[in-house]
């Protein structure tokens, strides 16, 4: 292991220590499928540390971030992907050659889709310090954009989600900023009180409840 390994270990953990946003760590992809996408590099590093590295910084004004690296031990060559679906190009994740590594989410938190989830369960707090103390793991009170999500979210637990209508009686926004275009209403629900103006999931329904009251929630951050 020569110094600069070191040094980008030691930038990792700082990273990870700090949770910084956008900052990706990567594991190695140990499936068997075949993954699609655009190849947005092609170069070559000392190790596959330097790689994800390379991948992280890769973040063009317009145009794809890197989200996946391809790195073969033999040759050294270190490629920075983007997958998606509908490209012609395609790699192995079972060649002998090339490992291909993805994004994975922080020791502590579960991996769905492109998102990460800490489940705070043993944290009962009102809303707005639940929001807070998810910023300070780089994530925010989770927003649920679709039924899948929904899904996955409602088998883990129960509590805030980032949802309010403290702005506006009746306006439901997230903390996010994402989009308000998906609803799973427990019947009856909201109540439209203007003191019930935070968003909490019990199962797989929502219910618009008092913020200042302490519950468990769930915080959510991209991979
Ligand atoms: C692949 O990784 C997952 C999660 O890290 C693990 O549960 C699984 O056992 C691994 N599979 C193989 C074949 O190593
Ligand atoms: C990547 O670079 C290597 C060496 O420079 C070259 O042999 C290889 O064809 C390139 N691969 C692609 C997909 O451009
Ligand atoms: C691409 O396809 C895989 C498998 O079919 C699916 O799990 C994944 O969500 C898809 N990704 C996108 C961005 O559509
Ligand atoms: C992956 O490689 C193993 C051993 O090299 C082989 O048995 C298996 O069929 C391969 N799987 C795919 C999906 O190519
Ligand atoms: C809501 O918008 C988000 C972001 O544009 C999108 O990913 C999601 O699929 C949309 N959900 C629905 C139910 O249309
Ligand atoms: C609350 O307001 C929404 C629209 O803002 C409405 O769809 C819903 O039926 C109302 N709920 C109750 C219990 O009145
Ligand atoms: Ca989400
Ligand atoms: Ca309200």
């Amino acid at each position: 292991m020569n110094i600069l390994d070191i040094c980008l270990i030691l930038m990792e953990f700082v990273a990870f220590v700090y949770s910084k946003n956008g900052f990706k760590n990567f594991r190695r992809y140990n499936g068997t499928e075949t993954i699609k996408g655009e190849l947005l590099q092609n170069t070559s590093t000392k190790s596959v540390l330097h790689c994800t590295w390379l991948c992280n910084e890769y973040k063009p004004v317009e145009g794809d971030a890197c989200n996946a690296v391809r790195y073969s031990e033999t040759t050294n060559a270190c490629q920075l992907l983007v997958p998606a679906n509908t490209s012609t190009q395609q790699w192995s994740t079972n060649d002998s050659q090339w490992s291909i590594y993805e994004p994975s989410c922080p020791i502590g938190w579960v991996k769905n889709r492109n998102s990460c989830y800490l489940e705070a369960v043993d944290h009962g707090l009102p809303w707005r310090e639940a929001n807070h103390y998810c910023e300070t793991k780089g994530g925010t009170l989770t927003a649920i954009t679709d039924d899948a999500e929904n899904e996955f979210v409602g088998s883990l637990y129960s509590g805030w989600l980032g949802g309010s209508d403290l702005e506006v009686e009746g306006e439901w926004k997230w903390t996010t900023g994402e989009v308000w275009n998906f609803t799973s209403w427990y019947p009856g629900f909201p109540q439209n009180y203007t003191d019930n103006d935070c968003l909490i999931m019990f199962g797989h329904l929502w219910r618009d409840f008092r913020c200042s009251r302490a519950y468990p929630f769930i915080c959510e951050k991209g991979v």
